[in-house]
């Protein structure tokens, strides 16, 4: 990776510092142009070309070693029956908390767009996969790398982003956008590791995530190093509305 830039790399080494220290999150630093020269118009960002930007992603150690923990001790005193209507999203009012709390000591202004971001028109604010692709964090497998489009009848496919540790057992958590931040003209992000080569491999893992994502089998290909724990695996692997009832044996 090329320099950053001073105040860039003060705030990178600032964010990595205050995630938590068990090893669940990671983060990968950019420029809006990279973000911007990729997308369509619509999905384009209203900031300066060279405006700095760090993405968020989790690794399996997040659900145990720090979500677990959080929700613990937020639900201290709630009856464990009213759990479910207390706290619809769980992860997702994690991740506000712990991304605020990674933040909170940051003076420049800071922007945060979360996976779940949507606009009023609920388009996505950002492309997760994108942000992967582009900071070298994580290959981002589309239909267009398929030289002949084998899904013909008209079904909406999209990609999916495999990390070269943790294959599909990760998450893109957000996007942390210093809008009056700088970085090195100089400054290029690496590019991603491609773990799948062949036309058939990238085809069989965006059948996988797109058609029979329930059985987690995605999550297998390029051969993870760390995967989720068996719990994790159910509980992302259900409706939201199932994943209270698995959490049950926290609260024993
Ligand atoms: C909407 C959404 C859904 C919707 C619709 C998905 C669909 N099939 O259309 C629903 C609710 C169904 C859904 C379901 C799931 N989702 Co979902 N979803 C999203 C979300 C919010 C936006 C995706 C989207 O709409 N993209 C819009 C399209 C147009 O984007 P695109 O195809 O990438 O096109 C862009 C790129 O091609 C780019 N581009 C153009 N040229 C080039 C060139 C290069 C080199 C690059 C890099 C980019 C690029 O420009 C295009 C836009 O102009 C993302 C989070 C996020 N904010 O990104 C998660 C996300 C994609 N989902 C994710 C997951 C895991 C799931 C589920 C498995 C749920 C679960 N239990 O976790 C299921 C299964 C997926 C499925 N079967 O579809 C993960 C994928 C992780 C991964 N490893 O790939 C994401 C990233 C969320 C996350 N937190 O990590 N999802």
């Amino acid at each position: 990776m090329t320099d950053l830039g001073e105040d860039a790399g003060r705030l990178l080494s600032a964010v990595r510092t205050a995630l938590p220290d068990n090893g669940g999150f990671e983060a990968y630093p950019f420029k809006i142009a990279n973000y911007n020269e990729a997308v369509a118009k619509p999905f384009q960002l209203s900031y300066d070309g060279d405006v700095f930007a760090i993405l968020v992603l989790s690794t399996p150690k997040m659900f145990s070693g720090s979500f677990k923990p959080w929700l613990v001790e937020r639900c201290r005193g709630v009856d464990a029956t009213e759990l479910a209507s207390t706290i619809l999203n769980p992860l997702e009012d994690y991740m506000k908390d712990e991304m605020q709390r990674v933040v909170q000591n940051i003076e420049e202004r800071v922007d945060i767009y979360h996976d779940f971001d949507l606009w009023p028109n609920r388009k996505p604010k950002i492309l997760m996969c994108t942000c992967g692709h582009l900071t070298g964090a994580a290959y981002y497998y589309q239909p267009s790398d398929l030289l002949e489009n084998p899904w013909t009848d008209g079904r909406s496919v999209i990609g999916v982003s495999l990390h070269p540790r943790y294959g599909g057992y990760f998450a893109f958590r957000c996007v942390l956008i210093f809008p009056k931040v700088f970085v090195s003209p100089t400054f290029s992000p690496p590019r991603p590791l491609k773990i799948l080569e062949s036309q058939e491999a990238i085809k069989t893992a965006i059948e996988a995530f797109n058609f029979s994502w329930q059985d987690a089998r995605f999550r297998d290909y390029g051969n993870p190093q760390e995967k989720y724990e068996e719990l994790q695996t159910r509980y992302f692997s259900v409706p939201p509305a199932e994943r209270w009832a698995l959490l049950k044996e926290w609260f024993a």
